[in-house]
């Protein structure tokens, strides 16, 4: 059965990378203490125990899956915004962009019954298009142990080259076996699946997983985290879930209100109250001459 790679949580953005781009996949481990899962545990189950199972064998009919975790946890922003993970994320992703984005945050409890999940990419939710770059950094956190037998995540190590049709076979797959605590890395492009549960006990994981800052994010971070909430977060996790320009020109917008009363183009994180980064009278056309002056070489000037 092939293994994962386990590496000690101090280990450094080259040492993980190394290996995510070998295998597609590695556990850290002791990355939380105690402290931080007894945390964690107390400020999702609430709504852990009040989500329904999955509608259907995607994801799951005895798997609950509980989102909004940025919105609704301070234990989980600081799980999305661990610093080694972020280090991490930003130089595995930045070869195919100027900035990363939050794609997904998600309780996965695995419950005893559940039967394996289909083996997949989890880059496919762009459609199978997406070959030629590496569009997704992902963790799954494990909150509870996770065990071969509780639904330990299915991962196929050295996949990344495979052909989408690649038919797996029971001798390719590993198990995310590790202790609670530790979190396993996984890219957008590695063969993997949850795991059957076969013991009397949940298996409880948090998935957040990172992207391009120029693709759809897969749980609408502005929806889920909407500017009433995200107002009161710190800058860094605003900017990582959308409310920044992805790029020069990704994610202006207009405050739609009475002819004269609000600015034009202002950047997303204005609607968070932070006037002072606002675009000011930049249209669009304005700002399409910006780019293409900028890729002449030109200094552009952010009026
Ligand atoms: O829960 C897990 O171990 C993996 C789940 C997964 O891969 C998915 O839902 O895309
Ligand atoms: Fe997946």
């Amino acid at each position: 059965m092939p293994k994962l790679d386990m590496l000690p949580a101090g280990s450094s953005t080259d040492e993980i990378l190394a290996v995510l781009k070998r295998d597609g996949a590695l556990i850290l481990t002791g990355v939380l203490s105690e402290d931080d899962l007894r945390q964690v545990r107390s400020e999702i189950m609430p709504y852990v125990d009040a989500t329904p199972n999955g509608a259907d064998q995607f994801v799951g009919a005895n798997t609950t899956r509980t989102g909004a975790l940025v919105a609704r946890s301070e234990a989980c922003r600081a799980l999305v915004m661990n610093k080694t993970i972020i280090d991490a994320a930003n130089v595995f992703l930045k070869p195919f962009c100027e900035k990363i984005q939050l794609h997904l945050t998600q309780v996965i409890r695995i419950k005893p019954g559940q039967t394996a999940q289909a083996i997949h990419r989890d880059r496919w939710a762009w459609g199978t298009h997406l070959k030629f770059l590496e569009p997704q950094f992902n963790t799954i956190w494990a909150i509870s142990e996770f065990t071969k037998a509780n639904g330990a995540t299915q991962v196929c190590p050295g996949s990344l080259d495979w052909e989408d049709n690649h038919e797996v076979l029971p001798e390719e797959i590993g198990y995310a076996e590790m202790p609670a605590g530790s979190v396993l890395i996984y890219s957008g492009g590695v063969f993997h699946g949850g795991g059957a549960n076969v013991s009397n006990g949940d298996r409880v994981g948090i998935n957040i997983t990172y992207t391009l800052g120029w693709l759809r994010q897969e749980e609408n971070q502005y929806l889920s985290c909407p500017p009433e909430i995200a107002k009161t977060l710190p800058r860094e996790i605003q900017e990582l879930i959308g409310y920044s320009l992805g790029g020069y020109a990704l994610g202006y917008y207009t405050p739609p209100l009475p002819a004269g009363e609000g600015p034009e183009s202002v950047p997303p994180e204005y609607a968070l109250g932070h006037t002072e980064t606002a675009i000011s009278t930049l249209g669009s056309a304005d700002l399409l001459a910006s780019i293409s002056s900028e890729i002449r070489g030109e200094k552009v000037a952010m009026l």
